[in-house]
């Protein structure tokens, strides 16, 4: 009884326990040290998460690869969402090297800029069908990839949405259609892993200065709105949302899928 009463107590003095230990995770999404994937990826590695990146092009894989390395990543690989010889390679090469996966975040979106510019009514088929691919069928894709390597021990997918999926925000047009189809595809992929012991969730974090928002007209005014009218009357951090990521990837979150979880200090619960 007393051993037992100092090893208790010897646990309890110790740091939390790592929530990731041992668990293997691919990042999709990241672009510099300021993206919400970067934060994610930085929480899930504090907590004891093997993790593997993908950069889109060379550009981009000159930023990737010394964050990636700086988290001891073992695995940084070439992958467009686009394509699906890149989404195969990029899976054969993590089956050969793990064998298996916990964890997959996607945090990808892409409309053309004019499409984001003018009247909504002025959409283009192209640019309709392209926004959609990059932000929600690829979600989709790389969930059917992955799932051969999740269900064998049950993992989760995890995918970043935003409040205009629901509301229109200005000027996030085009977007705001591809944000409701991915939370849509959260729900059925949800529904149809379900059975395979894979969860699949979103975060919709609040607006962040990112590069995916740099650029974005009255984006200023749009953080201070958001920062005098969330009730916790602040903007949201990138760690912010790895703190909230970090549940949702764990077994703490176990019985959690299909959510779209607000990591938005609480603007979406206000009206006017
Ligand atoms: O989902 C996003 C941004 C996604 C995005 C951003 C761009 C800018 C440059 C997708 N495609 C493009 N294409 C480009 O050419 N966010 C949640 C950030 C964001 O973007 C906004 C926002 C917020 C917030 C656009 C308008 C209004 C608010």
């Amino acid at each position: 009884m007393r051993r037992r009463q100092s090893r208790l107590r010897r646990q309890n003095s110790r740091p939390a326990m790592k929530l990731l230990d041992g668990k293997k995770g691919l990042i999709i999404g990241v672009a510099n040290n300021r993206s919400l994937a970067w934060g994610i990826a930085a929480s899930a590695r504090e907590h004891g998460a093997e993790l593997a990146f993908t950069f889109l092009n060379e550009a981009l894989e000159r930023r990737v690869t010394p964050l990636a390395q700086s988290l001891d990543s073992p695995i940084i690989l070439p992958c467009d969402v686009c394509s699906d010889e890149q989404v195969d390679a990029l899976f054969s090469v993590i089956a050969e090297k793990w064998g298996c996966l916990d964890f997959v975040v996607h945090s990808v979106a892409y409309a053309h800029g004019e499409d984001l510019a003018n009247r909504f009514v002025d959409t283009s088929r192209r640019g309709f069908l392209q926004a959609l691919e990059i932000s929600a069928y690829s979600f989709v894709s790389l969930a059917k990839r992955a799932l051969p390597l999740l269900k064998p021990q049950g993992g989760n997918l995890l995918t970043l949405s935003y409040y205009g999926a629901v509301k229109v925000v200005p000027n996030y047009r085009l977007m705001g259609v591809a944000k409701a189809a991915l939370e849509a595809c959260v729900r059925e992929l949800a529904a149809d892993l379900g059975p395979d012991g894979v969860r699949v969730n979103a975060i919709s974090a609040g607006p962040v200065r990112t590069l995916a928002a740099s650029g974005i007209s009255d984006f200023r005014q749009l953080l201070s709105h958001f920062e005098a009218r969330a009730p916790l009357r602040r903007l949201i951090s990138i760690e912010d949302v790895g703190s909230a990521a970090l549940y949702l990837l764990s077994d703490l979150a176990r019985g959690v899928t299909g959510e779209v979880h607000y990591v938005d200090a609480g603007f979406n619960i206000t009206a006017v």
